[in-house]
């Protein structure tokens, strides 16, 4: 089976995260409640009895769903990864599953299995096609855990067999190559039986990384928790799931929408810790993306497709302690990139920069590739600095991203001691 490039987690830093189930259908509201959480576990957090919830599959019909335009969109908006939802907490299949009718295939008039046609659109358009499974929870299997309930009473190696294993196996068998398979809340599932699902897929396609919520400690690299930066270095590859809004499944009252500024803010600062966002956009019942979602994600798309440079590819930077908070940076061998945010806050357009040691050789604005000035300067103490000059035009620009070249291929932040 063709696979991806080795490296291409690394390089992507940037992926397109899809909830979308039987909860987009009612986007966080049931029978004139809204859900207080996130919309994927309405069923959870407003008690629906499963008898009811399952008559969602009779009411889904996403003719708005497009895996087409959805992957150009994916392009569009700089991401290089697709995570895919192929079953969530609640246990429903998005795709043709044999081993449980409780899939969009049998029990929904659209009879679609949408995780074929996301992974062909995303292979059309050479986009890496991962999958969302959620191994423990199962609200639908009467043995997959529920998150605060009491599960001492199932027999979960039951479920394994019945349900999880079976599904993995015709995911990683059925759908070409999954770049990764993303597992989620592992809660009490015990070591072997993360083990068994880590060599499960390794054993179907040795290339497909497992995520770092397969759980105890498996995985192929570290997952942060939903929304959260880490605030140090980390050894391992890294990767933060991320929303636009609050729910990742779609919600119609979750109007607190992130700002494209946020979203460049965000990725510059993941990219510059080494790590990769996976940022979701949840379809509604009609399979249509919000518009707001849309809008967001097309403006940071804007700004990648003009500093891709700047992300694709690039390496953590060290801390840089008395870094202001408008400046990130981000680097490849040889060339330190520095995302300035309002750089009109600058007086006279001016960025200063202590205690770095690098020599510049060359500095340029990214977009439209336009040399500028700087100076490398050393204090009467010593200590060296950068400053360097933008042209007016920056005064009114929201961000501007600039390529210093550097004479040593690594970062020297270097503070004064003396
Ligand atoms: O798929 C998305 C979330 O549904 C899933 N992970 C991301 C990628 C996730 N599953 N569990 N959690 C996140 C932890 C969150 C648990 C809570 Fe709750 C859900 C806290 C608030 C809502 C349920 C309701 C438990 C307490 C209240």
């Amino acid at each position: 089976m063709s696979s991806y490039p080795k490296n291409w987690f690394l390089d992507a830093k940037y992926g397109l995260f899809i909830h979308f189930g039987l909860y987009s259908l009612l986007g966080g509201e049931y029978r004139g409640k809204v859900t207080p959480f996130f919309s994927e576990w309405i069923m959870n957090d407003l008690n629906i009895p499963l008898s009811e919830y399952e008559q969602l599959a009779a009411q889904f019909d996403p003719f708005e769903f497009d895996a087409d335009k959805i992957a150009e969109s994916a392009l569009r908006w700089g991401t290089r990864y697709l995570c895919f939802t192929a079953k969530h907490h609640d246990g429903f299949a998005l795709f043709g599953s044999s081993c449980s009718d409780y899939n969009s295939v049998y029990r929904t008039p659209s009879r679609r299995d949408y995780v074929s046609e996301l992974a062909e659109a995303c292979r059309k358009k050479g986009i890496v096609f991962c999958l969302y499974y959620s191994q423990a929870q199962d609200w639908h299997h009467p043995d997959g855990y529920v998150a605060y309930h009491d599960n001492q009473n199932k027999n979960f190696r039951r479920y394994l067999d019945e349900k999880c294993l079976p599904q993995l196996t015709e995911l990683l068998s059925d759908y070409g190559p999954i770049g990764m398979m993303w597992f989620d809340t592992p809660m009490g599932m015990k070591a072997e039986e993360c083990e068994e699902i880590y060599q499960l897929v390794k054993k179907l396609q040795p290339d497909c990384l497992v995520s770092g919520r397969i759980g105890n400690g498996l995985g192929d690299y570290f997952c942060t928790q939903d929304n959260r930066l880490p605030a140090f270095p980390l050894k391992r590859k890294w990767e933060i799931p991320g929303t636009l809004n609050r729910s990742f499944g779609y919600k119609k009252s979750d109007t607190n929408w992130d700002s494209a500024e946020t979203v460049i803010r965000k990725l510059v600062k993941i990219v510059s810790r080494g790590g990769n966002y996976l940022l979701n956009v949840g379809p509604d019942g009609s399979g249509k993306i919000p518009q707001e979602s849309t809008k967001i994600m097309d403006e940071a798309g804007e700004f990648l497709s003009e500093n891709g440079e700047a992300f694709y590819g690039a390496e953590a930077v060290p801390p840089y302690v008395y870094e202001t908070p408008d400046i990130y940076f981000t680097h490849k061998p040889h060339r330190l990139f520095l995302t300035v945010f309002h750089p009109g806050q600058f007086p006279e357009l001016t960025v200063a920069l202590p205690n770095i040691a690098n020599i510049p050789q060359s500095a340029k604005i990214l977009r439209g590739n336009r040399p500028i000035a700087f100076n490398y300067r050393k204090t009467l103490e010593n200590d060296s600095y950068w400053e360097i000059f933008l042209p007016p035009d920056a005064e009114n620009q929201m961000v501007v991203v600039i390529c210093v070249e550097t004479q040593e291929a690594d970062v020297r932040f270097e503070l004064l001691d003396g």
